[in-house]
C-alpha cells in the first residue's frame, strides 16, 4: 500500500484553516520573544528519526503477544510500512535493520525500493542475544565476552557480517547491544568478561570502514539479573575510548535504572565528543519500551536541551536517532507516529529555551529564573510548529487521523492476512 501525495494534500486543505489559527497565534508569541520562527520550523522539519525494522509488528511481553495482524512479512514490506509513516509525517526517512532478521535477498531491489520511498539505511544491528538455527556455538553464556574463544570468534564474525550487509545498503553505523552478563553472584568474572568484550570489539572495529561509526549500547540488567558486561554509560565510554575515534556510546532511554539523570549523562558524553546515537522510548519502571514522551516528557525536553547545546553550540558530530520501542497494545504504526511527534515536540520546546538568559541565570545562581526559563519552554504548546514543519515538507497535518481515515490497517490486513508475524519477533 502507498499513500499518494494528492491524498495528503487533500487532507491538508481540509485542516488548513484550523492549523493556521494556532500557528499564527504561536508565531506571534514567539516573535515577541525574538525567536526566528522560520529557522525554528526548518530545524524541526530537518530532524529525521529512524524506525527500527522490529517496531513494525506488535511487540509482546515475556508472558504473551497479541498481534493485530497485517504485519510486514519480509524486509520489502517493512520498508513499505516505513514508507507509509514517512508519507504521513515526512520525518521517518530511515530504517534500522536487524541482522539476521532482515538479511536482504536482493540488495539492489531493496535499495531501489527504499530510494523510491525516500528511505535511507540507518545503523545496522547485530544479534547475539539469541541462537540462530544454523550457528555452531550457543550464546547462552555470552557472546563477545564468552569464556570460550570459539564462541567469541563466531560472535565477532557475525558482527563483521552485519557491517558487510550495511556497507552494501549504504548504512554508515553499526549498533552493538550485548545481552552478555550473569544472573548469579560468582557466575562470571567481571574483569575477564569485560576484557574479552574489549578484545572482541577491537577485532570488529578493525574490520569497520573508515567512515563508519560503532555505537556501543549499555543496559544495567535484563536479560540477566545480576550483572551485565556493559551496564552503564561509563563502561560503554571506557570501551569506546579505548577502541578509537570511530567508536561512540549509544544512549537508550529505557536502559537506565529509575530516576537516573539521563540529561546529565548526555551532557558528559557530549563534552567528551563520544555520544554516537540515541534510542527513544519511555519507561516507568525499567526497559518498558513505552511510547516516547508518555511518562516523562519533561525529561525528554531536558535531554534535548543538552543535545542542542552539544550539536549547535559545541559542534559535536551528528547523532543517529532511532526509536527503539515495542508496542503490545497499540497499532504499531500509529504508535510510531505518536513517538515521532513526541520527539519533535520535545525538540521544539528545547529549541525555544532562551539560552542566553539561561546562561546568565545559571552564572548568577538565580535558581528561580533558571527554572522559569526551562519550564516556560516546556509549558508552551509547540504543536503548531510541528504541524507547520510537516506542512512545509508535504506531510499530513494530522498523521494519525489520516492513517485512520484511509483505513491503512484494514488494507494491510487484506493484503497480508491476520495470522502473519513480523519476521524476527
Ligand atoms: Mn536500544
Amino acid at each position: 500500500m502507498r499513500i499518494e501525495p494528492a491524498v495528503v494534500e487533500e487532507h491538508n486543505v481540509l485542516n488548513l484553516s484550523a492549523h493556521k489559527d494556532g500557528f499564527d497565534y504561536l508565531s506571534n508569541q514567539l516573535s515577541k520573544q525574538n525567536i526566528n520562527v522560520n529557522n525554528l520550523v526548518k530545524k524541526i522539519k530537518d530532524l529525521q528519526i529512524a524506525i527500527p525494522s522490529w517496531a513494525l509488528g506488535s511487540g509482546g511481553t515475556r508472558f504473551g503477544r497479541y498481534p493485530g495482524g497485517g504485519e510486514p512479512r519480509n524486509l520489502e514490506e517493512k520498508i513499505e510500512d516505513i514508507g507509509l509513516l514517512h508519507a504521513l509525517n515526512q520525518s521517518s526517512g530511515a530504517i534500522s535493520l536487524h541482522i539476521p532478521w532482515d538479511i536482504p535477498d536482493n540488495v539492489n531491489n531493496i535499495k531501489s525500493l527504499a530510494d523510491e520511498l525516500n528511505i535511507k539505511f540507518d545503523a545496522v544491528n547485530s544479534n547475539t542475544f539469541q541462537d540462530q538455527k544454523i550457528q555452531e556455538h550457543s550464546y547462552k553464556f555470552g557472546s563477545l565476552c564468552h569464556t570460550d574463544a570459539a564462541v567469541r570468534k563466531q560472535a565477532v564474525e557475525h558482527n563483521v557480517e552485519v557491517i558487510e550487509y550495511g556497507v552494501q545498503l549504504g548504512s554508515k553505523a553499526t549498533t552493538i547491544w550485548l545481552a552478555d552478563g550473569s544472573s548469579y553472584p560468582g557466575q562470571q568474572n567481571f574483569r575477564r568478561a569485560l576484557d574479552n568484550t574489549r578484545s572482541s570489539l577491537a577485532e570488529i572495529y578493525e574490520q569497520m570502514p573508515d567512515d563508519w561509526k560503532m555505537l556501543i549500547e549499555y543496559k544495567p540488567f535484563e536479560p540477566y539479573f545480576y550483572s551485565t558486561v556493559i551496564p552503564d554509560w561509563g563502561t560503554s565510554f571506557l570501551l569506546a575510548s579505548s577502541l578509537g575515534p570511530k567508536a561512540y556510546t549509544l544512549v537508550d532511554l529505557g536502559h537506565h535504572l529509575p530516576n537516573t539523570n539521563i540529561e546529565q549523562i548526555v551532557a558528559t558524553l557530549m563534552m567528551q565528543r563520544k555520544l554516537g546515537g540515541f534510542h527513544f522510548n519511555d519507561s516507568k519502571f525499567a526497559d518498558d519500551d513505552l511510547t516516547v514522551g508518555t511518562i516523562k516528557p519533561f525529561q525528554l525536553m531536558l535531554i534535548f536541551n543538552e543535545l542542542i547545546q552539544g550539536l549547535d553550540e559545541e559542534n559535536h558530530p551528528p547523532l543517529n536517532w532511532m526509536i527503539d520501542a515495542s508496542h503490545n497494545l497499540k497499532d504499531p504504526l500509529e504508535d510510531l507516529l505518536q513517538s515521532v511527534e513526541a520527539i519533535k515536540i520535545a525538540y521544539a520546546q528545547a529549541l525555544i529555551i532562551d539560552r542566553n538568559a539561561l546562561y546568565v541565570a545559571q552564572e548568577s545562581n538565580d535558581v528561580v529564573k533558571a527554572q522559569e526559563i526551562v519550564q516556560n519552554a516546556f509549558r508552551t504548546d509547540v504543536r503548531p510548529l510541528i504541524k507547520e514543519a510537516r506542512l512545509n515538507s508535504n506531510g499530513a497535518l494530522e498523521p494519525v487521523n489520516l492513517f485512520r481515515r484511509l483505513n491503512v490497517r484494514d488494507q494491510l490486513l487484506n493484503e497480508r492476512g491476520k495470522e502473519v508475524l513480523a519476521t524476527g519477533l
